[in-house]
């Protein structure tokens, strides 16, 4: 009975809010949604199935075909309101062409943020998967499922990856940090800089090699690793920015749901919601709703931080109720939780932002945040369970 009570009183809270959340949808519902999986979670048959697409998708020449598209339209899908958008549509393209080949295809995303204190160590970078660093004076990729793969855009070369830190990778980013962002990200360009910049930006850096190209779709780890930042993107978007856009597009005019997909030539608003028209995929760890759920993390930061220290860096999470009832807890108890404190990230060396016509400032402070924060919950007695 109290079963049956709370679902149909959950079902009158979701149904208001569907509707407002679709108000600006012209968009069909989708007849069948299919689940994007992080990827050490696939069944060795999906694996296999995945390996056998990706083989034959090189063959037919379609690493190449994404990496050109890329590359041409790099500087305008980047720095940009288009950096979400292009990327949902152009992985979007990515699963259509693979499941053409078989589908049973789904991308799967990589959660970086799990392996964020030693990246090397994860095992997606094992030879059972995606493989490790590249190997002598090119770099050549000798293991995983792109093992000795010949590249041929922008010109013949071996695939490769050149780790940062001596072939190590420096720590990235805290699943901490992640939803930090995605709860004070209150505007598409503060939030879109701050994913762009941190996970995005060092993760592309960090791998180097063909990744860390402009033609970096050469590898398959792009598209786990833009799943990823889609999913990142729709959690925010299920914190009440939905339909949040507004942000300079390429040519400094201000975008709007009207706005056109840079190289697509279709309206963003086709691709804002997921479960609609051509979207038609969820992610395992986000199903689609109308709201974010909470996490098992929210509980985690609730139960460890001081009250200041979480409504500064999670105004989300302090508003929770349970959050009023945590008591302030000390310095030591939270060292007797299991966890180690947050190692700070990898910064992008100066001449790099130069060369990537970055604006230095805006990188800048966002580095400067994200020292900021792991200095915050590191002297809150934070330690992150990851
Ligand atoms: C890749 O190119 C190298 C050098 O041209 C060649 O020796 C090798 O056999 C090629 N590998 C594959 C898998 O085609
Ligand atoms: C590999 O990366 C290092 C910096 O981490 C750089 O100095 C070196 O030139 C790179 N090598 C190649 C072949 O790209
Ligand atoms: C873009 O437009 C805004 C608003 O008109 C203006 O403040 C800004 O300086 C422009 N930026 C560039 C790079 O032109
Ligand atoms: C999150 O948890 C709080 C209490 O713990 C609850 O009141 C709220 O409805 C939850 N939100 C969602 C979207 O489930
Ligand atoms: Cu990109």
């Amino acid at each position: 009975m109290r079963l049956i009570f709370s679902f149909l009183a959950a079902a009158a809270i979701a149904l208001p809010a569907l509707s407002v959340a679709n108000a600006q949808q012209t968009q069909p519902a989708c007849s069948s949604i299919y689940t994007r999986p992080e990827i050490l979670s696939m069944s060795a048959s999906q694996w296999t199935l995945t390996k056998s697409v990706l083989s034959a998708m090189h063959r037919d020449g379609w690493f190449a075909w994404f990496a050109q598209i890329h590359d041409s339209w790099f500087g305008k899908i980047h720095s940009s309101s288009q950096f979400f958008p292009f990327h949902r549509r152009f992985i979007y393209d990515w699963e259509r062409v693979a499941r053409g080949y078989n589908g049973a295809y789904v991308q799967p995303y990589w959660d970086e943020t799990r392996d964020y204190r030693t990246p090397a160590l994860s095992q997606v970078l094992t030879s059972s998967w995606v493989g490790g660093n590249g190997q002598g004076s090119n770099f050549c990729v000798q293991d995983g499922n792109q093992a000795g793969w010949n590249m041929t855009y922008p010109s013949d070369h071996c695939f490769s990856r050149n780790f940062t830190n001596n072939g190590n990778l420096a720590p990235w980013y805290s699943p901490e940090y992640l939803q930090s962002i995605i709860e004070r990200g209150d505007s598409m360009t503060t939030f879109r800089f701050h994913v762009e910049l941190t996970l995005h930006g060092v993760v592309h850096f960090n791998m180097g090699g063909d990744l860390f190209q402009n033609y970096s779709p050469n590898d398959w780890i792009f598209m786990l690793h833009h799943a990823n930042i889609d999913r990142l993107w729709w959690q925010w978007q299920m914190n009440n920015h939905m339909w949040t856009i507004e942000d300079r597009n390429f040519d400094n005019t201000t975008t709007t749901l009207s706005t056109n997909i840079a190289y697509y030539n279709e309206p963003i608003s086709t691709v804002m919601q997921l479960g609609y028209g051509s979207m038609c995929h969820q992610y395992a760890s986000d199903p689609i709703r109308p709201q974010a759920h909470n996490s098992t993390l929210q509980n985690t930061l609730i139960n460890s931080l001081p009250n200041d220290v979480l409504s500064t860096w999670f105004p989300i999470t302090a508003k929770l109720p349970a959050a009023a009832a945590a008591p302030n807890i000390t310095p030591d108890i939270a060292a007797s939780r299991p966890g180690k404190p947050i190692p700070y990230p990898t910064q992008f060396p100066q001449d790099w932002v130069k060369t990537r016509s970055r604006d230095p400032t805006t990188v800048n402070s966002i580095e400067k945040d994200a020292r900021d924060f792991v200095t915050a919950m590191n002297n809150a007695g934070y330690k992150s369970p990851g």
